[in-house]
């Protein structure tokens, strides 16, 4: 294992789920964090319980990643060392609505879209060009099963992750020759809020996805992440398809009760 101790991590969508267990495990290992998200109050929150817990030195930014010029903006004017990232977790990122395509809001569509493909792209675009220049660097992306397998009135959100897997795959080809490493960490299911935010608050309907099976949880999926993040630098993990072991495909799900 290789140390990331004061290497600098930025984190999209720190503020919950999958994204604040990734700054959790990171802040362990002595990595230096730049956490963003919308909900600037969580990421504040997060910041002193990692700064007492783990003295960890943190900086937060309020960002919408689906916000080309903030996200611009935001990153041209980090102060040292934060404006240096070693290391770029893309993982800001929704769904909304379980819809029939034809019969799918517009609205949702275009967030989805807007957040985990152009959010991606955005973020990708802005960091890779420094990780180059020195000569260091690491992108994880969390994509999905529904990247992998489109699953019944999963259409939009799945395509959105199949478009992420053939961006983190593209651009782990253009790096080629670089020693910047690129990889994609694929989850089946994990309790977090992110089917709370798919049916807008509709917490019951949240809980069914879940119900009677053991779901993944955040840490899992960070721990997965940090594996990739502390291989030797020969090595670059790029892609890893991670399910529960009650469930076996995006629609294949053994449940208890
Ligand atoms: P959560 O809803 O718990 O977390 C999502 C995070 O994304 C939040 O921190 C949220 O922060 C952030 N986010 C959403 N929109 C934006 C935006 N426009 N700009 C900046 N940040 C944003 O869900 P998860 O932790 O589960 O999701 C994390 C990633 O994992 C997503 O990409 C998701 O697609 C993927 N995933 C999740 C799975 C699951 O079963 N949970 C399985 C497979 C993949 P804020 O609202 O504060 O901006
Ligand atoms: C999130 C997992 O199965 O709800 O990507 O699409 S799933």
């Amino acid at each position: 294992m290789v140390s990331i101790q004061d290497q600098v991590v930025l984190i999209t969508g720190a503020s919950s789920g999958i994204g604040a267990a990734c700054a959790r495990l990171f802040a362990q290992s002595g990595a230096k964090l730049l956490l963003a998200a919308r909900r600037l109050d969580r990421l504040e929150q997060m910041a002193a319980e990692l700064q007492k817990t783990a003295g960890s030195q943190v900086h937060t930014v309020e960002l919408d990643v689906r916000d080309r010029s903030q996200v611009e903006a935001t990153l041209n004017r980090l102060p040292s060392p934060w404006a240096d990232v070693d290391i770029l977790v893309n993982n800001a990122g929704l769904s909304r609505g379980l819809d029939k395509l034809y019969e799918g809001s517009f609205q949702d569509w275009e967030e989805m879209i807007d957040t985990n493909i152009k959010g991606v792209l955005y973020m990708s675009r802005l960091v890779v060009p420094g990780m180059v220049r020195r000569g260091r660097g690491h992108v994880i992306t969390i994509g999905s099963v529904a990247g992998h397998q489109t699953y019944p009135n999963g259409n939009v959100y799945c395509a959105t992750k199949a478009a992420v897997r053939a961006l983190s795959e593209g651009l782990k080809l253009d790096l080629l020759g670089t020693p910047v490493r690129v990889s994609s960490v694929d989850p089946g299911l994990v309790e977090t809020e992110f089917s709370e935010v798919r049916f807008r608050g509709d917490a019951e309907r949240a809980q069914t996805v879940y119900q009677g099976l053991t779901p993944l949880t955040p840490d899992d999926i960070a721990e997965v992440v940090f594996f990739c993040a502390t291989r030797p630098p020969h090595v670059n993990v790029s892609e890893v398809l991670v399910f529960p072991t009650d469930q076996s495909s995006a629609t294949l799900v053994h449940r208890r009760d």
